[in-house]
This record gives structure tokens, sequence and C-alpha cells, in this order.
């Protein structure tokens, strides 16, 4: 089984994330940690992403598809943060297709602006300023949202309400899975 976990940033991806891999016993793929990763490792890709993550941008399409390439297994996938621009869900498609696999799931977490710039304030990391946050959401809006009818349109969108307990939401998003 392999799933997407889609929403603005910080609608709490990453923390379902966890949930999910544990529950359904998934390969955990988040194109953010990737990232993070080289820029901790200064490695050059680190160094061309750090500035646009900074100002809350979206890294290129070919870098990310790139990473999930390589990191692409047989096992059940939990895409986390990716895909975020139709190129990169038009290119999973593809990807999965050849190996004869697909995306089984799409889960939406649905939280509003507001509550999403207070926790991201909260949580403080370098491309949590108010700046970057109020353009993520921008971008979020223009590029990633219309992947809500891509995948609508394949009948694989599970909406969840992303806002209250994590332990709730974590409940709800079984409840969807299972059927
Ligand atoms: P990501 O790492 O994907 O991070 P995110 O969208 O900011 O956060 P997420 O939704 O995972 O929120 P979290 O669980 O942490 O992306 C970072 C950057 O990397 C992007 O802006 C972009 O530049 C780049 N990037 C990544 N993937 C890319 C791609 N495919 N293409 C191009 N660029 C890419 O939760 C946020 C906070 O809320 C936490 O503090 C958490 O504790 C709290 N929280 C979670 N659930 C809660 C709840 N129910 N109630 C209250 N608080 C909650």
């Amino acid at each position: 089984m392999n799933i997407i976990i889609l929403g603005a940033p910080g609608a709490g991806k990453g923390t379902q994330s966890e949930f999910l891999i544990q529950t359904f016993a998934l390969e955990h793929l988040s194109t953010g940690d990737m990232l993070r990763a080289e820029i901790a490792a200064g490695s050059d890709l680190g160094k061309q992403a750090k500035s646009i993550m900074d100002a809350g941008d979206l890294v290129s399409d070919e870098i990310v598809i790139g990473m999930i390439r390589n990191r692409l297994t047989d096992k059940g996938m939990l895409f986390d943060g990716f895909p975020r621009t139709l190129a990169q869900a038009e290119a999973l498609d593809a990807l999965l297709q050849e190996n004869n696999m697909q995306v089984d799931h799409v889960l939406l977490l649905e939280v509003e602006n507001n509550e999403i710039i207070e926790r991201m304030l909260a949580r403080g990391r370098t491309d949590d300023n108010e700046e970057a946050i109020r353009n993520r959401l921008k971008v979020y809006d223009k590029q990633t949202s219309p992947l809500v009818d891509y995948y609508r349109k394949q009948d694989k969108l599970l909406r969840v309400c992303g806002v209250g307990d994590v332990q709730e939401i974590s409940r709800q998003i079984r409840k969807l899975i299972e059927g």
C-alpha cells in the first residue's frame, strides 16, 4: 500500500506520518527531511536548498523527483510532503507505473491558515518566521492545492480534519484507510 499525505505547511504531515509508518509498516519518504539532511551534511544540494527553503519557496521539481527516484522501494511507502506540484505528481505516477505500483490513498489534512501560522511560530524552525510562513501558504495555494483536484478525479482523496487532539486525528486517519 502506498499513501501520500498532503496538506498545507504545518498541517501536521510529519506528525501523522510517524503514526502511519508504524501502524501500516510503511517506508517514510519525506522530501523535507531529506532536504534538511542535505543541509546538515553541508552538501552542494543542501547549500542550494537552504536559501530556497528559508524563504518558503519550493526546491526545484528536478531535485526532489531525483531524490524520490533514488529512494523508491518495493515495500509500501508513505510520501510525506511530496508531491507538491502537478509536475511532481505526474512524475510520481509515472515512476510507480514503471515499477507496477500505484498510489492507493491520498490523505488531505485540512487546517485553517490562522492555526497554521500559530503552530509554526511555536515550532520555530529556520523557515518558521512570519514572512516565510506567509510565502509558504501562498506557494501552497498556487502550486500544491491543484493536487487536491488531481487526486479527487482519481478517486483517491481522503479528507481529514487536522485540528484537535493528535491521537484523535490519527484514529480518524486509521478509520479512513481501513475503510
Ligand atoms: P516539510 O518538511 O514538508 O514541512 P512542513 O510542510 O512545514 O510541515 P508538516 O506539515 O510536516 O508539519 P508538522 O507535522 O511538522 O517542508 C519544508 C520545506 O521543504 C518546504 O517549505 C520546501 O521549501 C521544501 N520541500 C519539501 N518537500 C518539497 C517538495 N516536494 N518540493 C519542493 N520543495 C519541497 O507540524 C507542524 C507543527 O504543528 C509541529 O510543531 C507539530 O508539533 C504541530 N502540530 C501537528 N499536529 C498538531 C495538532 N493536531 N494540533 C496542534 N499542533 C500540531
